[in-house]
């Protein structure tokens, strides 16, 4: 993963977000702002802490985490979920238990980021960019 630190991408195709953000009972005003947002993510290390920013025009948001531990994690739409975080070589495997559960698998590569997100059978797949 050491090869992607410190490196921001920005979102650039999003599919299944509406129907993603939905699943999770975000609201009709929350999910707009969610399918018109582009935001930056950005992973960076302090030791064997990580710390994944998100931040976009609406919201910033970042959670920092020792990979395999549980932690406390207060999500942009406004749950409260147990969240772990595994890494293995350059994918991210985010799981959020909550009143729904839900997986984000981030697969960090030079040029993008490839994330999948599900809950129940949905599956919403978006890409960010490489900001040069
Ligand atoms: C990303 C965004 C990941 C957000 C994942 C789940 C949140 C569920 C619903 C979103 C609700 C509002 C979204 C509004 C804006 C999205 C960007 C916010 C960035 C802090 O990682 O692509």
């Amino acid at each position: 993963m050491e090869a992607f630190l410190n490196k921001k991408y920005k979102l650039a195709s999003s599919e299944n977000f509406d129907e993603y953000m939905k699943a999770l009972g975000v609201g009709f005003i929350t999910r707009k702002i969610g399918n018109t947002t582009s935001p930056t993510i950005e992973l960076s290390r302090s030791g064997d802490e990580y710390t994944l920013l998100t931040s976009s025009t609406f919201k910033n948001t970042s959670i920092s985490f020792r990979p395999g531990e549980e932690f406390e994690e207060d999500t942009v739409d406004g749950r409260k979920v147990k969240s772990r975080v595994d890494i293995e070589d350059n994918r991210l495997t985010h799981v959020q238990k909550g009143e729904k559960d839900t997986t984000i698998v981030r697969e960090f590569f030079a040029d993008e980021v490839k994330a999948t997100m599900t809950i129940d059978d949905i599956v919403c797949t978006r890409v960010y960019k490489l900001v040069e």
